[in-house]
């Protein structure tokens, strides 16, 4: 079937290209409840109301777009969309691909006089990176309730705010957050596209995927704490230096994570207190992400990790804590919604991610599935983040051939 978009997913994504562009570090730093996130939550809203959608905005602060059967009955309704925050310095893909692509699939199923028969909705979730308050796909997991609102009103960002006052700043009332079974039961299936983080579709020579599963993943915060002290006055042996226990668990986390086969073991964000070129530190936070597709595996490195930490730390007489902060285990999609998008989608091979998604945290509740659109560099959470206009046009496309097959 081929459809004509007049909604093309390129225009859109390029009407948003200069909002929350970061000068520091390139790329893009949209962060929840900052103003450039809040201006593509608006962008998305004035799309979807110029399609003819009614946009609510649900208690954990998710978008949902609806088109509407004429019973107006919003049940069995078909969901699909992404996210529009960013990590710091991130792509302009990732997220906003599957938004655009899911308002240029209604789009283009408009355009052809499709009715369909049950409604579709399109999904925009909030602090799906966990780059301000640390908690990924935060919104997906108030939602079914793998996170509570007591946590997250108390989690902070870099700077020390809340994300209460954070809601607050921004006008968002998170008096109601939390679990939502009775808003999740309207849906009957989630479908997300994404722009693929690797390099299977270039490997395969081919567009699109259909996901099988994501890697199992966590993130723990490790903080250590150790004699701040002069760095000219302060001899070596009497120092007790967390940076220098840091550094280590840093080589100790790569190792493990390259003992396992298909394990990824991260530090990627590490923070010096106080930071002075003169100065020992006196505290060094740190947080590793470890994902292996079997969960015990993933808490084995862990584990080892952990022994190896304390042992370093007890070496430079310094203390440490290390605190799990979240973990998914292991999602395998619906394998029904899977065939379905497989009949639609032939020639579409099947591909697993390392990247959690919010269609991930939603398969605890409902069937749910993913579209991949390739991307050349297999680069990800980078300004290098990539996708050709023609793989990104054959994406929304397919995803309105799904969304057709599956509101048949
Ligand atoms: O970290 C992840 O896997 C996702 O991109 N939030
Ligand atoms: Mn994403
Ligand atoms: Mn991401």
């Amino acid at each position: 079937m081929t459809t004509t978009i007049t909604f093309t997913p390129n225009a859109l994504l390029s009407e948003i290209a200069d909002i929350g562009r970061d000068p520091v570090r390139g790329g893009y730093s949209r962060p929840v409840f900052s103003p450039p996130e809040q201006k593509l939550n608006q962008w998305f809203i004035e799309k979807a109301a110029s399609l003819g959608l009614d946009v609510e905005q649900d208690r954990n602060g998710i978008l949902w777009a609806w088109w509407d059967t004429p019973s107006k009955e919003r049940t069995n309704a078909i969901g699909t969309g992404s996210h529009l925050d960013s990590v710091p310095g991130g792509g302009n893909f990732d997220g906003p691909l599957g938004v655009a692509s899911a308002l240029s699939a209604v789009a283009a199923l408009k355009n052809e006089g499709f009715e369909p028969s049950r409604p579709i909705a399109i999904l925009v979730f909030p602090e799906e990176e966990g780059s301000r308050f640390g908690l990924a796909c935060l919104s997906s997991r108030l939602a079914t309730g793998a996170a509570t609102p007591e946590k997250v009103r108390t989690l902070t960002d870099p700077e020390g705010i809340t994300y209460a006052e954070a809601a607050e700043a921004a006008g968002f009332d998170h008096s109601s957050i939390g679990a939502d079974k009775e808003g999740l039961a309207r849906l009957a299936q989630f479908v997300e596209l994404h722009i693929e983080q690797g390099k299977g579709l270039i490997d395969l020579d081919k567009p699109v995927a259909i996901a099988g599963t994501i890697l199992g993943h966590g993130r723990w915060h490790a903080r250590i704490t150790g004699t701040g002290d002069h760095a000219g006055t302060t001899r070596m042996q009497d120092r007790h230096d967390p940076m220098l226990v840091g550094a280590h668990i840093i080589s100790a986390v790569r190792e493990e994570g390259q003992s396992v086969k298909q394990a990824r073991a991260t530090v990627g964000r590490f923070e010096v207190t106080p930071g002075g070129t003169n100065v020992i530190a006196s505290q060094v936070d740190l947080w590793i992400d470890v994902r292996h597709r079997d969960d015990e595996t993933t808490k084995a490195i862990v584990e080892r990790i952990t022994q190896r930490a304390q042992q370093l730390a007890e070496a430079e007489g310094c203390k440490i804590r290390i605190d799990e902060e979240s973990f998914s285990p292991t999602v395998h999609f619906d394998s029904k919604l899977r065939e379905a998008m497989k009949s639609v989608l032939a020639s579409a091979p099947v591909l697993d991610t390392g990247a959690g998604h919010d269609a991930g945290i939603l398969s605890t509740h409902i069937p749910t599935g993913m579209l991949f659109v390739r991307n050349p560099t297999g680069t990800s959470h980078s300004p290098a983040e990539f996708a050709e206009a023609e793989d990104v046009d054959t994406g929304a496309l397919r995803l309105a051939d799904v969304l057709r097959h599956l509101s048949l």
